[in-house]
Order: C-alpha cells, then sequence, then structure tokens
C-alpha cells in the first residue's frame, strides 16, 4: 500500500476536494471540511486495491462475522496509519497551515455498545492484516450509543448522530439493495460499506452495514389530499429499524423492534451473499457452505439460521439439504454467562415480524426431538434441548443445535460453559465446544495511540514487524535490567500521563497532577463488574489518611468512565455515588495533593485510546465467573500498565503470561464461590469489619445526599437484603473487599519504587504478544472457518 501512495495526487486531490465542496483552502477548511475532503481523497487512493480485494473474495472460501454491534470508533487517523502516510499527511496539512488534531472533534462510529462491538472491529483490522477473506456484516445505525454526559452527578443521555458532518468512509451500493419483508411491511436493505485497512498489506476487507429505507419515499396520494403525516408513516415505519443501536450491556430487549433489526441484518446479508454466490459458482446451492463460514456474534445473528434455510427452500432445495448447508455453515461465539442477557424470543413477536422463519423454526426443532431420539434419548432427556420452551425460542439451543461449532471467549469461560451453563449441549456434543481467547489490535491499541511507547519498542527491536506479530515483544524482557531504557519507558508513562491530564481538563475542567499514580477503571457500568466495590474502596482510604491510619500513600487519582444502560436504575445510582465522592474529596483540603477521583464523561473509544496508555493500574475487578473475557484488560497490559484484578476472564491468562508476581490478584476463585454461594452472609462481614461499615453506610447516614430518590438506600439493601430476585451481596464485594484493598494498597506502596515498578509494568507489556487479535483470528481461520489467506 505505501509503495504506491502517491503524496503528491493526494494533496492535489484534497485541495480539489476543498474547491469542489466548499470552496475554500486547506487551511480555511473547517474541521469537518477537512475530513471529509480527507477521507474522499484516501478512499480514492485505496480504490483499485479494494476493487482487486473484492475480486479475489470471489474465488476463494470466505467467512463472515455477522453483529449486531461493530465498534469502529474514529477512522481517519487508523486509515491513515494503515497506509503509513499519518505523518507524512500531518506534515502536508501543517505546511498547509492546518492541525490534523482538529480531526479529534470528528465523532467516533459508536455502533456498539462495549466489547462485544469492540471486539468485531479489532477481527475485522486483523484479518485485514493477514490477508484473511473476512468481512463484517451488521447494522448502520442512525444514532449510535448515546452521548452521555454528567449533569450534578447524574448521567443524562442524548442522541449521537454520528453522520451530523458526513460519512466520508462509507459507500452507500445502491444497486446492492435487497428488500427484507418484516411483517407486513417491506423495506429496503440498502448497504454501506467501509473499507478495512490492514497493516503492511494491499489487502483491504469490508464491513457491509444495512440501512433501512422505505420503497417507496411517500405516499403521493395522501400528500395530494393533505393527509402530511400518514403520507409520511411508511417513510418512518422503514426508517425506524434501524434507527437506533439498543444500548443493553449484557441484558436483552424483548422488543419486537429489536427482534425486527435482527432478522433486517441478517436476511439481508444472507440475500447479499446468496446473490454473491449465484455470480461467482453459479445456482447449485448446496455448496453454499464449502464457500462461505458464518460466524454468529453472541445470539443476536442466531435468527439468520433458519432465515438461511428458508432462502434455499426458496431457492428449491429441500429442508434436509437446507439444513445440512446450515449445519456446515454456521458457527456460534458466546460472550456471556449473565442469565439475563441469554436471547429468547416468545413465538407470537416471531409470528409479527417473520411468521415464514418460525415455521423454519418449529421444522428444526421438530427434527430436533427425532434426531436426538435416533441417538438413543428418552423424550425426557431430550426435552432439555428443545429450542421453542413455554413459547419461547432460545437462540442459544438453535446456534448450538444447528451450528457445527461453538466457543467461548476466554479458557476460564469456556470451561464454565462446558460445566454449567451449556452443560447439556456439551455432553451431547463435545466435539463442537471449542476456545477461542480474545485479543485486541495493537494497531489502534498501542501503535496508534501510544507512538512515544511505540517508538521505543521499534528502536529497541529494530524494526516495526512487531506490528504485525506481537509475539516480537517477549525480546524486549531482557530490557527489564537495563535502567536507562527502563527510566525511558517511565518518561514515556509519565508523558502520556500529562497527555492525559491535559485532554481532562479540556473535556471535564478538572485537573489532574501527572506525579500521581493513575488508577484506571473504564468499562460499562454493570454490578458484576463491580465499580461500586472500587467507589468502596476509595471511601475506606479517604478515612484511613483522614484518620493516619494509611501513612505514605503515593497521591493517586482514581479515574472511572463509563455509561450505565439507561434502564439501569442500580447503574445509575452507582454513577451518582461515585460522582458524590468526588466531591467530597475535592471540597476536602487535606486531600489536596494526595487523592483525587474524576469521572469522564462519555467514555467512547476515542477517550479510551487517551486513558489506557495513561494508566499505571488497571482494575479489572469483576467477581470471578462473571466476566466472559474482557479486552481493555489487554489494552492497558499492553500499554504497560499492572493488573489489579481477579481470576476471572482472561486475567488468569494475562497473569499467567506476566507473572504474578508483576500483579496484584486478589479475591475468591470461582470454585470457592461455589463453595460459599449458599451459605454466604454479608450481613455478618458487616457487623464484624467496622471499616467495611463505615464505608457502606455512608450510602445511608447522611454522608451523601441521593436528593430524596432513595437510589443509595437501595443499593445499601442490595448488598445487605438482596431483592426479589437476587440474594444479598450478589456479586460478593464485602467478601472481597479487605484482600482487594490489601492489594491495592501493596500497589501503590510498591509504586513508590519507580524502577521496580517499571519493571513489573515493562513485564506486563513484554507478555501482551499472545493477546494480539492477530493470534486469534488465526486460531478462528484454521480451527473453525477453514479459510487461507490471500495473496
Ligand atoms: C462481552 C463480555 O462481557 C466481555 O467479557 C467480553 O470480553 C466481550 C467480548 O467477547 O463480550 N459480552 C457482552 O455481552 N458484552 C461484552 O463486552 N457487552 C457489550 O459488548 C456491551
Amino acid at each position: 500500500m505505501l509503495d504506491h501512495f502517491d503524496q503528491e495526487g493526494f494533496l492535489q486531490a484534497l485541495r480539489q476536494n476543498l474547491h469542489r465542496e466548499y470552496r475554500c483552502e486547506i487551511e480555511e477548511a473547517a474541521p469537518w471540511q477537512l475530513h471529509e475532503a480527507l477521507g474522499e481523497a484516501v478512499m480514492e487512493q485505496l480504490y483499485s486495491d479494494w476493487r482487486a480485494s473484492l475480486q479475489k473474495r470471489d474465488q476463494v472460501r470466505r467467512a463472515g462475522y455477522l453483529s449486531a454491534e461493530f465498534l469502529v470508533g474514529r477512522a481517519v487517523y487508523n486509515n491513515l496509519l494503515c497506509l503509513g502516510v499519518l505523518d507524512e499527511v500531518a506534515g502536508l496539512l501543517a505546511q498547509a497551515g492546518a492541525d490534523i488534531g482538529a480531526l479529534e472533534e470528528i465523532e467516533d462510529a459508536a455502533l456498539g455498545n462495549g466489547g462485544l462491538g469492540r471486539l468485531a472491529a479489532c477481527f475485522l483490522d486483523s484479518a485485514a492484516t493477514l490477508d484473511l477473506p473476512l468481512d463484517g456484516y451488521g447494522i448502520r445505525y442512525r444514532y449510535g450509543l448515546f452521548r452521555q454526559q454528567l449533569v450534578d452527578g447524574y448521567q443524562k443521555e442524548a442522541a449521537d448522530d454520528w453522520t451530523r458532518f458526513g460519512d466520508p468512509w462509507s459507500v452507500r451500493r445502491q444497486q446492492d439493495t435487497v428488500q427484507v419483508t418484516l411483517g407486513d411491511q417491506v423495506v429496503n436493505a440498502v448497504p454501506y460499506d467501509m473499507p478495512i485497512l490492514g497493516w503492511g498489506t494491499d489487502n483491504v476487507g469490508t464491513l457491509r452495514l444495512w440501512q433501512a429505507e422505505p420503497v417507496e419515499e411517500f405516499d403521493f396520494t395522501l400528500f395530494n389530499d393533505q393527509h402530511y403525516d400518514e403520507a409520511v408513516r411508511c417513510k418512518n415505519k422503514a426508517e425506524d429499524i434501524s434507527r437506533v443501536l439498543y444500548p443493553n450491556d449484557s441484558t436483552r430487549e424483548g422488543k419486537l423492534l429489536r427482534l425486527g433489526q435482527q432478522y433486517f441484518f441478517c436476511s439481508a446479508s444472507l440475500q447479499s451473499m446468496l446473490r454473491d454466490y449465484a455470480r461467482a459458482h453459479g445456482e447449485n446451492y448446496h455448496d453454499f457452505g464449502k464457500w462461505y463460514a458464518l460466524q454468529l456474534n453472541d445470539t443476536h445473528p442466531v435468527i439468520a439460521i433458519p432465515e438461511l434455510i428458508r432462502l434455499l427452500m426458496e431457492r428449491s432445495l429441500d429442508f434436509l439439504s437446507a439444513l445440512a448447508v446450515a449445519q456446515e455453515t454456521f458457527s456460534y461465539t458466546n460472550h456471556t454467562v449473565m442469565p439475563e442477557a441469554m436471547e429468547s424470543w416468545e413465538c407470537s413477536l416471531l409470528r409479527e415480524t417473520c411468521p415464514q422463519v418460525l415455521a423454519v423454526i418449529e421444522m428444526i426443532d421438530e427434527h430436533r426431538a427425532r434426531d436426538l431420539a435416533g441417538r438413543g434419548l428418552s423424550p425426557m432427556a431430550a426435552a432439555r434441548y428443545r429450542i421453542i420452551r413455554g413459547g419461547y425460542v432460545q437462540m442459544a439451543n438453535l446456534a448450538v443445535y444447528v451450528g457445527h461449532t461453538v466457543n467461548g471467549v476466554a479458557k476460564l469461560h469456556t470451561e464454565i460453559l462446558k460445566e454449567t451453563v451449556l452443560h447439556d449441549w456439551y455432553k451431547l456434543f463435545p466435539e463442537r465446544f471449542q476456545n477461542k481467547t480474545n485479543g485486541i489490535t495493537q494497531r489502534r491499541w498501542l501503535r496508534l495511540c501510544n507512538p512515544e511507547l511505540s517508538a521505543l519498542i521499534t528502536r529497541l527491536l529494530g524494526d516495526e514487524a512487531w506490528v504485525r506479530d506481537l509475539e516480537r515483544l517477549k525480546e524486549l524482557e531482557r530490557y527489564a535490567q537495563d535502567e536507562g531504557v527502563m527510566r525511558e519507558f517511565a518518561v514515556i508513562k509519565r508523558e502520556k500521563k500529562r497527555q492525559l491530564a491535559g485532554f481532562i481538563e479540556r473535556q471535564e475542567g478538572i485537573r489532574l497532577d501527572e506525579n500521581f499514580l493513575f488508577d484506571i477503571q473504564v468499562k460499562r457500568l454493570h454490578e458484576y463488574k463491580r465499580q461500586l466495590l472500587n467507589a468502596l474502596s476509595i471511601l475506606d482510604i479517604y478515612y484511613g489518611l483522614k484518620e493516619g491510619r494509611i501513612q505514605d500513600f503515593t497521591p493517586t487519582a482514581f479515574i472511572f468512565g463509563a455509561k450505565a444502560a439507561p434502564g439501569y436504575v442500580r447503574a445509575k445510582a452507582i454513577i451518582h455515588f461515585i460522582c458524590e465522592i468526588a466531591k467530597m474529596i475535592d471540597g476536602d483540603p487535606e486531600m489536596d495533593g494526595k487523592l483525587k477521583i474524576v469521572f469522564v464523561q462519555n467514555y467512547n473509544v476515542s477517550y479510551a485510546e487517551r486513558l489506557i496508555p495513561a494508566a499505571d493500574v488497571s482494575e479489572q475487578i469483576s467477581t470471578a465467573g462473571t466476566e466472559a473475557s474482557g479486552t481493555g484488560n489487554m489494552k492497558f497490559m499492553l500499554n504497560g500498565a499492572v493488573t489489579l484484578g481477579t481470576y476471572d476472564g482472561a486475567n488468569v491468562e494475562i497473569v499467567k503470561a506476566a507473572g504474578e508476581e508483576n500483579n496484584y490478584i486478589f479475591g475468591a476463585r470461582v470454585e470457592q464461590l461455589d463453595e460459599i454461594r449458599d451459605s454466604y452472609d454479608p450481613k455478618r462481614i458487616y457487623e464484624e469489619q467496622p471499616r467495611i461499615r463505615r464505608v457502606l453506610d455512608t450510602l445511608i447516614d447522611g454522608t451523601f445526599s441521593d436528593s430524596g430518590n432513595g437510589e443509595f438506600a437501595e443499593l445499601h439493601r442490595s448488598i445487605l437484603e438482596g431483592a426479589s430476585w437476587h440474594r444479598a451481596d450478589n456479586y460478593f464485594l464485602l467478601r472481597d473487599f479487605l484482600d482487594y484493598q490489601e492489594k491495592k494498597l501493596a500497589a501503590n506502596r510498591d509504586y513508590r519504587d519507580r524502577l521496580a515498578f517499571s519493571r513489573r509494568c515493562w513485564y506486563n507489556l513484554c507478555n501482551a504478544g499472545r493477546f494480539s487479535s492477530d493470534r486469534t483470528i488465526r486460531e478462528y481461520a484454521r480451527d473453525i472457518w477453514k479459510i487461507e489467506p490471500v495473496k
């Protein structure tokens, strides 16, 4: 790619685009105008490589990643980086009087909630880099994940109008429009294709996002008769389908519209694949599964299974042949063990949205009953595997029964699937189960977000090969003994902290001192992730400092970033609680220069790119057995932070790779929790431990005001009494509290010896190689999709 990047031509194209579209020069252009013109110029440079890659796809076995979410973030810097011209373009713009940094104003494409959607984006990046024929299929939401503001410590949501200033990275492919029938309504599905650039290759992948549009703009007769609202009703109803991303993380939304979204993008994607298939291979659809491997990202796209069978039957396959093709084609990834996230759809909803598909699901379930009887299961035993149960379709059962492979996303998670969540299925089909530990792309999560550290790594290794081969980092271990290198490493961390402090001051109006230890917890707000535990521990540190119980404390900034699902009342109460603690500490002059809390607003991919490189301590404190994998944990490790965490998800593998002695691990393990679960008595701990009682009681003793809505008292009850739907302290905050506090203070003490602390950070960085999504995607390609690189 970089060989044939034409700098002169590029600059000229940029100028021409600005002249033509906005009648202005580079130095006069507003950031969004520069972004549009720059995007267009890049797309022009890409065009022939993208086209060539698309053509090659048709000649090989290929894979499709079906996902309701792709959290791609900001494209401009990453694309310039992958083209190998980020610094050059920055220089050219500077010469022309413009600042490439101005493009920070451009909104992220936040078409996902969190880890699951970001993983999908990392996978596409890795596949493009590895020349693997993988494309993404999803929804082009008109509004992505809501924008978050904190008003008096409360989360306020606003619409995320991410295309407000255009979207130069998508190509509308009108000619590839297909139609999808939803209930009594037919809508157009119009694909918008985004190029996915790899590093050091001219291969370009494609993310195809579907937009719902009316078949007819509006009803002219109604309009003429002055029924204006009526006239556009159909248009609105069609556009509603791809209007907004559901902001739920690990909880399901049993809404008709959500089901409509899932069916819409699955049907559209399959129709377009069948069209491509027929063009390339003819109309013998029996062989579809020989050419296409389709990965179902959680249960959201599982409706693609019966839809493919239906579409194949329309193309004259019989049911059993179509089922066999589906079996060959689909595999399913589970991303969570939270029972409230397991999708099931009421049959009546399916009947309303896609009755033809419900009929196919019924056929699959009848076939399953016969199949299992044939395998010698009694009707009683076979009933445990029902796909339709109590009037609901169990989407995970559908996926595991029809798919050829099911995988978890970290070793521990896959074990939990086999032993509990999907145990019955594992007994029946053990050969279908695999583990694929998650990964992250080092292009965005180190090379792009931390050019300073990248430069050091490149200098020490002698070249940039690590950007495509992250295992190379292991060779850096020997520099742990080199004080000069360790000092340089520490200087870089300080610089990233200084940069973050500047950004936070501009965004939040809060000043941070880069000499503080930066302890960061950023992720979606969820009870199982235990931000409340972190908050309570900070309160304990606060009282410990006031009382003199804690001595020689390294001044620390605790930084939070998290969005709460708008309907998740407790999660919002926890945000408010953290903000109240921050306010109290700010108001206490004794804490000046010692303790600081910041809750940043609107945490997103671009904010993460600034926060993660600046962390000394990475908080990964979910209750053991609850976080399927986590991927933020890997990003922090890669940028040289130590993990303060539990034995949960991929933390287990991270600590194994980087050494327990270089991290701060605490808390009960899964087996221990399983043992105490039934007899667990948080009230006893509360009564026996005055420090715990004191911090927990700030929720009810008037230390903080919940503005009279009872939200803090409700949090207090959730720990000590439980509620109708869960036990007291469901996530074992009190069980782990003292152990957590001990490890947190140990990290704080250890930080005083900067050199030793830097070494621990360094070992984390050096052992992050395994957590590249390049490794993950190679495993999917080899073990599940059976696809090969295309050169
Ligand atoms: C998640 C898990 O909770 C994470 O532990 C995991 O790392 C990712 C990716 O596999 O998947 N499952 C899930 O529903 N979400 C995850 O992050 N939620 C969101 O993406 C919002």
